[in-house]
């Protein structure tokens, strides 16, 4: 059975992967690691054990590694696209300075490493429709020039260590449960929430700005799916272009509108955030992912939708 930590466990992806991981491997077997601040609740509590694992701290992880007998690690931390514009040397320290004591830590212990990529490794020269698996990634924010950073340093360590890393590349996850801070593609989560809550909508993100975007379970799919495939199948590691749906505001909006008539949406865009989300592939091609690990996802726009307008009223509207 595999022993996992998850670094960032209370983190939008992280509060739901390491509950994900737990029923498949056990309670036990799953670390949730957490910074203080950021203390873990409720179920994500009570499931498994927990401890204190900043990313920055070497010598924090190797403790909790050693202690729990760790061979798998999912490294979720980082500041997203937005928040990491404005403190570029803080997404460095915790995204790339943390990345090397993860993959140190791994190559001392042998243990596999996930951390993951997302669209925000491309950038406005990279072919938008269909963007390859393999093409030109010059990103233009300091998010983005950490995930390339990311996935060649991932790809060094597997190369020349032989250090087991696999990721994908994250579109925008969309999930009723933790809401996400700070990044581009958040505007399709808030959505939701106006919708529930039965309030206009002001949309940052111009008419027309196509971006990929993901349902929560199948980005949990894919992490779990990635570090269990078959390595001899794998051409490429770090990392996998995913893909499940692609739209843009006026899009979502109307998928919401079908079971919410009254809903209304206007737009005040956010300059920032639309120069991000311009220079991000409209549409990527993961047939890697589907060839080289059976990559498939479950959820599109309609039957995410169903499923966020059924569940999120049950918890925000308590
Ligand atoms: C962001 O918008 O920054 C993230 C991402 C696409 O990686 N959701």
């Amino acid at each position: 059975m595999k022993k996992i930590l998850v670094i960032g466990a209370t983190g939008q992806i992280g509060s739901e992967l390491t509950m994900a991981l737990r029923n498949i491997y056990g309670g036990q077997n799953v670390v949730a690691g957490y910074i203080t601040g950021a203390e873990p609740k409720g179920d994500l509590l009570e499931s498994g054990p927990s401890e204190i694992c900043d990313v920055t701290d070497a010598v924090a992880i190797t403790e909790v590694v050693k202690k729990h007998n760790i061979d798998t690690i999912y490294n979720l931390a980082a500041l997203l696209s937005v928040v990491a514009e404005g403190k570029p040397k803080l997404a460095w320290k915790i995204g790339i300075d943390g990345l090397w004591n993860v993959l140190e830590i791994a190559r001392e212990n042998k243990c596999a490493v996930f951390t993951p990529s997302s669209i925000g490794s491309f950038g406005p020269n990279t072919p938008h429709y269909m963007t390859p698996q393999d093409t030109i990634q010059r990103p233009r924010t300091m998010y983005g020039v950490t995930k390339v950073t990311t996935e060649l340093l991932s790809d060094y360590y597997f190369l020349k260590y032989g250090v087991d890393t696999r990721a994908v590349r994250f579109p925008g996850v969309i999930s009723n449960v933790t809401p996400p801070g700070g990044g581009t593609t958040d505007y399709a989560v808030d959505i939701y929430y106006y919708a529930v809550r039965g309030e206009k909508f002001t949309c940052p993100i111009k008419e027309g700005t196509l971006m990929d975007m993901i349902y929560m379970p199948d980005a949990l799919k894919a992490s779990i799916d990635i570090m269990e495939a078959d390595p001899s199948r794998l051409i490429h590691r770090n990392a996998f272009n995913i893909a499940s749906m692609s739209f843009a505001p006026e899009t979502i909006y109307a998928a919401i509108k079908k079971y919410k008539p009254d809903f209304e949406m206007v737009y005040d865009v956010d300059p920032l955030k639309q120069s991000i989300a311009e220079s991000w592939p409209d549409i990527m091609d993961d047939s890697c992912a589907r060839n080289e690990w059976d990559w498939k996802p479950v959820y599109d726009l309609d039957a995410m939708t169903r499923d966020m307008l059924e569940k999120l009223p049950l918890r925000i509207l308590k």
